[in-house]
């Protein structure tokens, strides 16, 4: 479904209730990162997220995901390596300079985190390609933590960590011959593998080269860019167990990106199901042009860390990578990829909570998880909806979701569930209007 556009992201006519009810509790300006910075009617970033920013876990020292980072480094190296720009972006840079559309429902303030109109946090790392191009890096890989606003469940987190990589040609006969090279290297070294890859093709009339590319060189730059991630994967997942017989198997996709075509995505078959690894695709030339290298052609691909880690290290929930429990950090020796040894799983305690929303104020289900976070923080393993629907007569809206507290570190008494539930049904009330059931 396609969302509005930002400003009008809940219906017209109750903005005005929805902008006093945040203007309640919104203070005028919030520190970030050691500066001040002014709020306004669509801010949404919420203290929980707030505190979230100094962390940077992929560059922790044995942290999870910092081995994993230097691990794609070092398959990777002579790509510069890039890992300490600010998450703060402007919308321009995040969505506009990649080709956003003004509607896409990417840029609604249910879906991102807002200090200000002019100032958010950036949604992927695709949002720093012009400015790195720019800075005249052919090769780099850049990590960064990147924030949307999600549901809450074992695989979603509202802060979460990509790797971008990209590397640029000469867009002529020399820029090409070097990638024909790069190509036959690349080749050689997938032919002795076992890897078993479904291909897609590199171009073609649902997925097109870009009217200004030579179609042999895009279809090069696109090859480039299968044989160099088909490696990639072959690093990351080839050691466990690929053999002649059960080969590593790697799947292509056409996808969709605004700021790549032809585009695509990789999936990875691991312990019995599909995996979404990573987005990619041939730069688009506007993206180019910006950054002042318009005489480039070349590829691009963001991943995400978690879901990678997730698997290699058997994590199996992805707030275990924001603990601070010894019992947790102290497994991991840096560089080096171990099974985690789950040390307990507590008792869950369910709490359901039902409400007519307010006739005049939107609540998104994004809205609805957010204010559990900012209560419960990592508390909670997951929210489900259980119940929705419309009355007849008064056509008033009852939602019923259904909270899952469950702390990886301690067993949570049935007292501490209900009083933290206590919270957020007051939140609720006062921030969304709603009338408990
Ligand atoms: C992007 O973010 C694009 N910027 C990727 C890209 C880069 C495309 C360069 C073309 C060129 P997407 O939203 O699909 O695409 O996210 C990319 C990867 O991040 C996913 O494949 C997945 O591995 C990871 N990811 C996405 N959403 C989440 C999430 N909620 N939690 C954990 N990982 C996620
Ligand atoms: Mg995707």
């Amino acid at each position: 479904m396609q969302r509005p556009r930002l400003a009008l992201s809940f219906p017209r006519f109750c903005v005005r209730r929805r902008i006093s009810a945040l203007a309640n509790g919104r203070p005028s300006s919030l520190e970030i990162l050691g500066e001040r910075y002014p709020t306004d009617e669509v801010t949404n970033i919420t203290p929980a997220i707030l505190a979230k920013l100094p962390l940077r876990l992929h560059t922790r020292p044995a942290h999870p995901l910092n081995t994993l980072r230097t691990l794609i480094e070092s398959h990777f190296p002579d790509f510069t390596p890039l890992s300490s720009l600010s998450p703060l972006v402007t919308p321009f840079k995040n969505f506009d300079e990649l080709s956003f559309p003004p509607d896409h429902p990417g840029r609604a303030v249910t879906d991102s985190y807002y200090i200000n109109k002019n100032l958010m946090l950036r949604t992927h790392t695709s949002a720093h390609e012009v400015e790195v191009f720019r800075r005249g890096a052919d090769k780099w890989l850049l990590t960064a933590d990147v924030y949307r606003r999600d549901e809450i469940d074992g695989s979603h987190y509202p802060v979460f960590h990509q790797m971008e990589g990209a590397r640029i040609f000469a867009a002529d006969a020399a820029g090409m011959r070097a990638v024909e090279e790069d190509n036959a290297r690349l080749r050689a070294r997938l032919a002795e593998a076992n890897i078993e890859i479904e291909d897609v093709p590199h171009v073609s009339g649902t997925n097109p080269a870009q009217a200004t590319h030579d179609p042999v060189h895009a279809e090069l730059v696109a090859q480039n860019l299968k044989l160099s991630l088909n490696g990639l994967m072959l690093t990351l997942f080839g050691g466990a167990g690929a053999s002649r017989e059960a080969p590593l198997r790697v799947r292509w996709i056409e996808a969709y990106f605004p700021f790549t075509t032809p585009s695509f995505e990789v999936e990875v078959f691991f312990r019995g199901k599909w995996l979404e690894i990573l987005g990619s695709g041939v730069v688009r030339q506007a993206t180019l042009d910006t950054a002042n290298v318009s005489n480039k052609i070349g590829w691009a691909f963001g991943l995400g860390l978690e879901r990678i880690a997730m698997i290699l290290y058997s994590i199996p929930d992805i707030r275990l990578f924001w603990s601070t429990d010894e019992r947790f950090l102290s497994q991991f020796t840096d560089k080096k990829i171990t099974t985690f040894q789950p040390y307990s799983k507590y008792p869950s305690c369910f709490k359901d909570v039902s409400f007519w929303t307010a006739q005049d104020i939107a609540l998104h289900e994004n809205d609805f998880c957010d204010v559990v976070r900012d209560v419960a923080g990592d508390l909670v393993e997951d929210v489900l909806k259980i119940d929705s629907f419309v009355h007849p007569k008064t056509s008033r809206t009852s939602l019923c979701y259904r909270i899952n507290y469950r702390s990886m570190d301690r067993s949570l008494s049935n007292e501490e569930a209900n009083e933290i539930q206590a919270q957020v049904v007051d939140r609720l009330k006062q921030q969304f209007g709603v009338e408990i059931r």
